[in-house]
């Protein structure tokens, strides 16, 4: 998006003779949303990202800063349908701020960071919260149930754009096989994705927490143990952490209550969001 946004640069500079651009996307401290809103491209929804009737919110928000004058729209005429899409379109769903695993919208439109599985999967590199680990599920990268169970993300059209296509059978992919991987392979398979700003430290931590967080299986604690002994201290701290999780849930000691509850009041969450996306995003399923 950048690199259009970049070729736009050009374009009009083939048509001004004064005129510095510098394109940003996600890339520097300005608030995009507001921005995008202001701008007439949507409104911001209850999860706080930016919707739109026709695109729901599946699209990042890129901006093109320039030094040359516009005109100032100051009012849109009728029948235009940027007048529309001013109108926030959230009405009285909240289905969002109830889909949350970590009830991280705090209040309509607000989202806390520190309990976002977005923040502590991408942006963080510090052990995860000992109470948001059993909350995270497998999500091992980000999370998007606020978007997935949003009505508006029903219009949105899949993209064609071959960098948003999965790569290396990732959709199809184990946990198993993502945590055996050696970091020169990580490196490699990631080569121009995002996911490779984590680095490896992380992407190990996450995939520990969401082996965790798996129905038992003796295979997975016979892989976290196997990766203890080239772990990093951070690393091997989540991995005892998901060792003990697995021993909980065994055949033969399944007596943990507090354990029990979290996992069904979490179950029951992503039991309704799988029927939400079935029914209504099977494409994504
Ligand atoms: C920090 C950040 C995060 C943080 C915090 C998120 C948050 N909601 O604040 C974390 C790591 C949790 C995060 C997660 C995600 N993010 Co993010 N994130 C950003 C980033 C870099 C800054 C956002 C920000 O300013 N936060 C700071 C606080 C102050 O923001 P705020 O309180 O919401 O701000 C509000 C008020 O200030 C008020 N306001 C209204 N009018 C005005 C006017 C003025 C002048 C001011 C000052 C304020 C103001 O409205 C603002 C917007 O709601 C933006 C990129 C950018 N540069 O904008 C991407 C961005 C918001 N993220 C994006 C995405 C895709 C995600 C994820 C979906 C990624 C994922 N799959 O895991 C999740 C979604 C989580 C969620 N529900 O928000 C996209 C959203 C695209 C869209 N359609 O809206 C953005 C825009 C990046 C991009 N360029 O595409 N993100
Ligand atoms: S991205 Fe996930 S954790 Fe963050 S606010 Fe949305 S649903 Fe909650
Ligand atoms: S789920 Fe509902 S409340 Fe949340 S952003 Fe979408 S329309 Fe708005």
């Amino acid at each position: 998006m950048r690199k259009r946004l970049q070729q736009l640069g050009k374009l009009i500079t083939e048509y001004c003779e004064h005129f510095n651009f510098r394109p940003f996307v996600d890339s520097a401290p300005i608030l995009e949303r507001p921005l995008a809103e202001k701008a007439g491209l949507g409104w911001v929804g209850k999860h706080s990202l930016l919707l739109n009737k026709e695109a729901g919110s599946w699209f990042f928000i890129g901006e093109l800063l320039i030094d040359i004058p516009l005109p100032v729209t100051v009012e849109q005429p009728d029948n235009n349908d940027l007048t529309e899409t001013k109108v926030n379109d959230c009405g009285h769903c909240v289905a969002c701020i109830k889909i949350c695993p970590t009830q991280a919208i705090v209040e309509p439109y607000v989202v806390d960071a520190r309990r976002c599985i977005s923040y502590f999967t991408i942006e963080s590199p510090d052990p995860i919260p000992l109470e948001l680990r059993p909350l995270m599920g497998n999500r091992i990268y980000g999370c998007d149930d606020c978007q997935l169970i949003c009505p508006w993300n029903k219009y949105a059209k899949l993209s064609l754009e071959n960098d948003f296509q999965a790569r290396h059978q990732l959709d199809e992919i184990t946990l198993l096989t993502l945590f055996s991987w050696e970091e020169s392979y990580f490196l490699s398979a990631f080569e121009g994705s995002p996911i490779r700003r984590i680095g490896f430290q992380s992407w190990q931590r996450n995939i520990a927490v969401a082996l965790g967080n798996a129905p038992w299986d003796i295979q997975i604690i016979e892989a976290l143990e196997k990766q203890l002994a080239n772990a990093s201290t951070l690393v091997a701290e989540h991995i005892h952490w998901a060792i003990k999780q697995q021993q909980l849930k065994s055949p033969s000691n399944n007596t943990n209550s507090i354990n029990s509850t979290n996992n069904n009041a979490n179950n029951r969450l992503n039991a309704r969001l799988i029927r939400s996306v079935e029914k209504g995003l099977p494409r994504d399923a």
